[in-house]
Formats: C-alpha cells, sequence, structure tokens
C-alpha cells in the first residue's frame, strides 16, 4: 500500500493516483516519486487500464521537489539520486496520462504535470518552476518540455525570473488544455479519461507515440514513424471492429488485438 498517494480503479479503465502529502503541500520526495513510479508501472501492465488521471490536493497539485529532502544531499548523494531513476520510469509510462492541477504546481510538480499528456486545470492553477530561486535549475525535464509546450520567450522568462503564470495564461501559452472550476478539475480530466479508455488501446498507444515523436524528432522522421503506425494499425482486428461498427451503426467494441 503506498504512503504518500491514494490510488483508485474508477469505472471503466480509468485509474486515479491522488498524491497526498498535505503536511508538505505534495512536495515530491524519493519515497513518493519512487510509489508513483511504481503506481505507473503497475497501471502499464495492467490489461484493464487504458488511462490514468493523476491529481493533488486543492491547495496544490505539488510544490516542487522536497526541498528539506535536498538539503541533505550533497554532490555525491545527487550523482547517486534515485529520483532519477524514478523520473524515468515516469516519463517512460506510455499510457495515456491526464493531469488535473489545482493550486500550486511548482518546480518538480511543473515537471510532473509536464509529463501528462493533457493537463486540465483548475482556474486556481499557478503554473512555475522557482528553483534559479535555490541557486538550481529545473532538473527533471522543465527546461526542455517547457520550452516546447510554451515557446523560447516565455520559458526563459519563468525558468530565469522564477515567476509563475495562472491557470488561463497556461492555457493561452499551450501548456494547458482545458480550464475548469478547482472543484470540478478531477471530474473533468476523468470525464475525458473515459473517453478515452473507450477507444483502440493499440490505436491510443501508437497515436500518443507518434504526437510524442513530433516534440522531439525532424518532420521528415515523424511522418516517418506515423506512416509506419497507421500501416501497423491496418492489420489489427480493432480497425476492422471499428469500419464494420460504423457501417452497422453501432458501436464499436475493441479489444485490443
Ligand atoms: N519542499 C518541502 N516542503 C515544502 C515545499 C517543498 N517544495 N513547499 C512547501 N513545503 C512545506 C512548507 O515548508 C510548509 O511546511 P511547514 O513549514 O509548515 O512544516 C508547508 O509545506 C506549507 O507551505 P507554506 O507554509 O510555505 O505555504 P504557503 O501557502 O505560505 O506557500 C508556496 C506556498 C508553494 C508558495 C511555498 O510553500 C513555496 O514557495 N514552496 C517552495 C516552492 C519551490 O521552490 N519549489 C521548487 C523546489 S525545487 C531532480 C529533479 C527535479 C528537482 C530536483 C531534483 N532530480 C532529477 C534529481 C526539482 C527541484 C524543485 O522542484
Amino acid at each position: 500500500m503506498p504512503r504518500t498517494l491514494a490510488v483508485l480503479a474508477t469505472e471503466a479503465g480509468v485509474r486515479l493516483i491522488t498524491l497526498q502529502r498535505p503536511e508538505a503541500l505534495n512536495a515530491l520526495n524519493t519515497e513518493l516519486l519512487g510509489e508513483l513510479a511504481a503506481e505507473l508501472d503497475h497501471a502499464e501492465r495492467d490489461p484493464d487500464t487504458r488511462a490514468v488521471v493523476i491529481t493533488g490536493s486543492r491547495k496544490a497539485f505539488a510544490a516542487g521537489a522536497d526541498i528539506k529532502e535536498m538539503a541533505e544531499r550533497d554532490l555525491v548523494g545527487i550523482l547517486n539520486d534515485p529520483r532519477v531513476a524514478h523520473w524515468q520510469r515516469i516519463a517512460a509510462f506510455s499510457k495515456p496520462l491526464i493531469a488535473a492541477v489545482n493550486g500550486f504546481c511548482l518546480g518538480g510538480g511543473c515537471e510532473l504535470a509536464m509529463h501528462a499528456d493533457i493537463l486540465i486545470a483548475g482556474e486556481d492553477a499557478r503554473f512555475g518552476q522557482p528553483e534559479i530561486n535555490l541557486g538550481i535549475m529545473p532538473g527533471a525535464g522543465g527546461t526542455q518540455r517547457l520550452l516546447r509546450a510554451v515557446g523560447k520567450s516565455l520559458a526563459m522568462q519563468m525558468v530565469l525570473t522564477g515567476e509563475a503564470i495562472d491557470a488561463r495564461f497556461a492555457q493561452r501559452a499551450g501548456l494547458v488544455s482545458e480550464v475548469t472550476q478547482p472543484e470540478f478539475t478531477v471530474d473533468r480530466a476523468i470525464a475525458i479519461a473515459r473517453v478515452i479508455a473507450q477507444k483502440a488501446p493499440l490505436a491510443v498507444r501508437l497515436a500518443k507515440e507518434a504526437l510524442l515523436k513530433a516534440q522531439d524528432t525532424d518532420l521528415a522522421s515523424g511522418l516517418r514513424f506515423e506512416r509506419h503506425a497507421f500501416t501497423v494499425l491496418a492489420g489489427t482486428a480493432d480497425r476492422n471492429e471499428g469500419i464494420a461498427a460504423f457501417q452497422a451503426k453501432r458501436r464499436p467494441e475493441f479489444t485490443g488485438q
């Protein structure tokens, strides 16, 4: 049983993971990151899990890495930091991941949210990379993913000043796809996850992979990957089922084959 997370398998293939370190505004310590990586590994292997929603509390999605824990690490500790492996496992999650963000979403918390494929934010959410105030810089993908999400100028401004942006600004900048009233953020994220969970799993997986390729490859390679993935899906039973269901005017029943 995880100590720093609550995990709920909701209906229809959706798993909800809630970060639970309220005493530290869900600061990401080694234990929490390890438990989160283990939960995502579990969700990855579980054929009944089709999409995952990750959230925090109303006050904080996560206020960053645990600064009190960081204070105990010297350079050797940082070089052998177990959190690096936890972050890599989180980044490797291949099913759809949706972040439902309320309140503070800072530092490693913002980096965690940016590991999600879709970000839904409550109106009161605040996104920032304040590491510069501690004399450090983002270390879990923040410089790379933020720049890809919001572009160079705003990413530079956020990382170099450490100043946060609000949810509406984040939406205009492309970091967030929808802004909701804070009490509905999780419900909205689950609703989106439920829609995705009903689609053909192989198509979802390859579509996610292709979209992520667009972020880190040149256009020709991305198009090549898309063509391959599209061809692979042409040989699946779910593709036949999708087309047959359309023609028969019924709902498709996808099996993941
Ligand atoms: N770590 C530890 N404790 C934290 C925390 C944090 N990041 N943020 C808040 N807390 C704790 C506070 O210390 C306080 O605990 P007590 O003092 O009551 O025991 C409690 O949560 C409530 O916080 P506040 O009293 O400060 O609440 P306020 O509403 O007044 O302020 C705040 C909320 C979010 C503005 C403030 O707490 C704040 O500025 N927090 C720090 C935000 C921050 O600087 N975040 C960036 C941390 S650096 C790595 C990859 C990534 C990283 C590191 C390594 N590797 C791959 C190895 C990432 C680094 C970071 O994220």
